[in-house]
């Protein structure tokens, strides 16, 4: 079980994955909408200012029908975008947004319908390793979105790793879409992961209210803070659950406690930023190529058109 090993663990950690219930679906659309939270505005400024440069940088057959898969689509903003050129431009393609949260995915799958009734969707329920294995099953030309600098939640090990499998999984000349965070000053990163309004510090802390309710914990919510912080040079942010005092917490479906002391941390999220240097280091022996890269106006953001080439 991942709490228990996560809690179990010196420093103690648990799974950003887990943010995702129907409460951190909510609080996330906040954060993403928050003054200090620049990363989804940057990149709906590429989506929206330069969609016709993203068609074409994909390379893609007006004839030829192709599947867009989308790696945690979320609310879809930026997708519809594209969604609506390729509609007008008569592309045909199916979308395939994969999300960890059913309930996004549910009203993703509404508001596709109701705004694109030509654009057929299928959605997949699942985790990021989930979609790989079912890649192979079909023979179509591919285009991979992984928006919103997703994939800073991995650290680069885990990324490399997994880029190397989406590389296996797909053809030559299938396309990754990859929109990363730029390595930029602490004055801007760390307040977008501690806003002011306390956004950020409720949708860490949902966690714990999470594993009260999923897996009859009593963490008394109030005696945890939130903590950010951003290692500049690395261009690595950090959160955490901070203890405020020394406590005994039990789970009751673990049938176990877990002691904290004052100021002991949990570790539940990192967001790595990127660079052209890192995003190579990335995708070293996966087969993929850099063939393009488009940025917002503010140089805050960067989509990365990655090809398939062996
Ligand atoms: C959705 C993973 C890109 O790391 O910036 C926002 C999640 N965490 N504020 C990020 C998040 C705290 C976000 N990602």
């Amino acid at each position: 079980m991942d709490v228990d090993k996560g809690l179990s663990a010196s420093p103690k950690h648990l799974s950003s994955k887990y943010f995702y219930d129907k409460k951190g679906d909510a609080l996330f659309s906040q954060i993403m909408h928050l003054p200090e939270y620049y990363v989804t505005r940057a990149e709906l400024e590429i989506f929206s200012l330069q969609t016709q440069i993203i068609i074409d940088a994909l390379q893609l057959n007006p004839n030829t029908y192709f599947e867009l898969i989308e790696l945690g689509a979320g609310d879809g903003l930026k997708t519809k975008e594209l969604l609506r050129l390729l509609d007008k431009q008569k592309y045909k393609f199916e979308y395939i947004p994969l999300d960890i949260s059913l309930n996004v995915l549910e009203n993703l799958e509404k508001s596709i319908n109701t705004d694109f009734p030509n654009i057929a969707i299928n959605r997949q329920h699942g985790d990021y390793f989930h979609v790989l294995k079912t890649l192979k099953d079909s023979h179509h030309p591919k285009v991979v979105l992984f928006l919103g600098s997703n994939i800073g939640n991995m650290p680069d090990e885990i990324a490399k790793d997994f880029i190397a499998q989406l590389g296996a999984n797909l053809n030559v000349n299938d396309k990754l879409f990859l929109g990363v965070d730029l390595i930029k000053s602490a004055e801007i990163v760390l307040p977008a992961y501690s806003d002011s309004k306390g956004v950020t510090k409720a949708f860490n802390l949902n966690l714990l209210t999470r594993i009260n309710r999923e897996l009859g914990g009593n963490f008394e919510i109030a005696n945890f803070d939130h903590q950010a912080e951003y290692h500049e040079a690395e261009g690595v942010a950090k959160s955490f659950i901070v203890s405020k005092c020394n406590q005994e917490v039990r789970i009751e479906n673990l049938d176990k406690s877990f002691y904290f002391s004052t100021g002991e941390r949990i570790a539940t999220e990192i967001s790595r930023k990127y660079n052209t240097r890192i995003v190579h280091q990335i995708i070293e022996h996966s087969g993929f190529q850099i063939t393009g890269m488009l940025s917002d106006r503010g140089k805050y953001f960067s989509n990365y058109i990655l090809t398939k080439e062996a």
